[in-house]
Parts: structure tokens; sequence; C-alpha cells
């Protein structure tokens, strides 16, 4: 049975501060009428894809904090998401903000989730690599306050049988770390589905710009799909949000490494890419054959230290 699938990635040009989530959804909407015109069956888009990339604002009003947050999903707002996709049998990656209670405890995550072709949640995410920092911080030109909005993800990366295939999740700074991808190529994931804001300056060095930092974007992705013999789809959130300036270069990766599909804009974009779940065979079977060629007895230091430790 062939297990090709093709796959949209659905890039979001910039959502303004005031721009409300009705109008994001709208927007996330006109792609899934797109990707069903182009054939989709799975489509992803970026993370926090519901507002701005608010981690950027130190913002103390308790009003104009909570509301970045979702406490249910789907709720009245990104339903239309769900019923649209379901209608065109689309499965589908959101990132959002996430509030959860537990009991009299609030815990407030970065999370993906990755919903079926019939509309159905089968899979969730928490951003484990937080970036950034914890408490504004007048040095830097532009803060990146991801510690202060969230906790680091609590879920570890599952992996999930869905869509003929074996699906994983991770978000933006995730995709930096070997680790996260090598966890769900060890349960022997097909797909990797990630979405990104990335700032095209880095605020502690701005001589680091767009082009060093897409590359850096592409090189991760590339070396996660080959090292783990996944596809990868990391897609951006990408443009002008009030004056802060996002890089776009949404990407679908082949398990060789090449790039499939890249966008152009840094607009609203659907880029697709026809994949072939098998093509993910030949390498597991061969030079990434985990279970013959890994030597864990070596990699103790990957899950024993988070520093590094100098020789004497
Ligand atoms: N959203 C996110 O994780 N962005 C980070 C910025 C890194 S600089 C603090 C990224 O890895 O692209």
């Amino acid at each position: 049975m062939s297990r090709r699938i093709k796959v949209g990635g659905a890039q979001l040009g910039p959502i303004q501060r005031d721009e409300s989530k009705d109008s994001a959804v709208a927007r996330m909407v006109t792609l899934l009428d797109r990707a069903h015109a182009e054939g989709c069956g799975f489509v992803v888009f970026p993370e926090l894809a519901l507002t701005t990339f608010f981690p950027r604002y130190y913002v103390e009003d308790a009003a104009e904090f909570s509301a970045f947050y979702e406490a249910e999903m789907p709720d009245a707002t990104t339903r239309p998401l769900f019923d649209k996709a379901a209608q065109y049998g689309i499965g589908f990656y959101l990132g959002y903000a996430e509030v959860a209670r537990e009991g009299d405890r609030t815990h407030r995550f970065n999370t993906s989730i990755l919903v079926d072709g019939t509309g159905a949640i089968v899979g969730k995410y928490r951003k484990i690599h937080l970036p950034g920092h914890a408490e504004y911080d007048p040095e830097r030109t532009f803060q990146h306050l991801e510690k202060y909005y969230f906790e680091p993800g609590d879920l570890g990366f599952p992996v999930w049988r869905a869509m003929g295939g074996i699906f994983g999740m991770c978000l933006c700074n995730d995709r930096r770390w070997p680790e996260t991808y090598r966890v769900m190529g060890l349960q022997g994931v097909e797909f990797v589905a990630l979405g990104y804001n990335t700032p095209s300056t880095n605020s502690q060095r701005p001589e680091e710009g767009p082009q060093e930092r897409l590359f850096h974007s592409d090189l991760s992705v590339q070396a996660g799909a080959y090292q783990n013999a996944t596809f990868v789809a990391a897609i951006a959130k990408a443009g002008n949000e009030d004056g802060n300036h996002l890089i776009g270069g949404s990407v679908i990766v082949h398990p060789s490494g090449r790039i499939l599909a890249r966008a152009e804009t840094e607009g609203d974009e659907l880029i697709t890419a026809d994949c072939d779940l098998d093509d993910t065979v030949f390498y597991k079977k061969t030079i990434f054959d985990f279970a013959r060629h890994r030597r864990p007895e070596h990699y103790g230091r990957i899950v024993e230290q988070t520093g590094v430790i100098l020789p004497k």
C-alpha cells in the first residue's frame, strides 16, 4: 500500500499585536482551502500561530497576558480550523500557547497538537528547549521572554501512528538540538512537524543577520532529517511584526536531507511536497540502522550532564 502523502507547509506572514485570533484563524482556513485544492493530506502551521510572537514583549497586565493563552482546544475561535480540516479530510499540526489547570495550580506551555483527518486531536507536544530568558533584560536590543511565559514541556518527545505513518512534533528552538530528533528517531519517526518564530537578528549579537539565521535553521533541520531518516517540515511565522522581523524560509525536507520545497515570500504562503514515507526505509535499514550501529555505552554524558565539564 502506498504511503505517499502530499504535505502542505502553511507559512504565515506577520500577525500584529492587535490582530484578533479570529482573523489569524481565517487566514489559516484560507491556506487550508489552498491545501485542499492542491490535494494535501496534511498541513503544518507555525509555532504560536494564533498571535503575534508575544515573548518579545514584557507584559504584566493580567488581561493582556492571559489573552495570549488557550485553555481549551478547540474553542469557538479555533473550531473553524478543525471543521474545515475535517471537511477536507486534512490532518494538521498547530502551535499555540496553552494554559493548563491542574487542581489549584496553573501551568503555561508553548504547545503543538497533531490533528488527524477526522478533526480529532491525536497528539500533544509541549516545547522542551525554551530559549531566551525569564526576566526583562535591558541589555538586549529586544526581548525573548519564553522562560517568563512558559515552563518547559513535561510530555517528552512522543510519536504517534497517524495518517499512515509515524509522526512526531517539536517547536522552533527544539530543531537546533540533535537530541530532539534522536529521541523520536529511536521510536521510528517518519515525519517531524515543527513550527518556528525566529527573529532575523540576534538580540545579543546584531551582526548576526537573517542570512546566517536561515543558514542555521536549514543546517539544523536538514541534519535532523538525514541523521534520523525522517521527513521534516519546518514552517515559519515570518515578516515584520510591529517592527520586529522574523525570518521566513519554511522548508519541507526529505530523509536524504534534501530540501523538497522552500517558501519564497514572508507572507501567508503554502508550500507543498509529495512525501513517500517509504523513502525513510532505505536509510533506516542501512547507514542509520540504529540497532546495528549505535553504541549507547559511550553516550552516557548526553543524559548525565547538561553543561560542559572541561578536562583537567
Ligand atoms: N521561538 C523560538 O524558539 N525562537 C528561537 C530564537 C532563538 S534566539 C533566542 C529559535 O531557535 O529560532
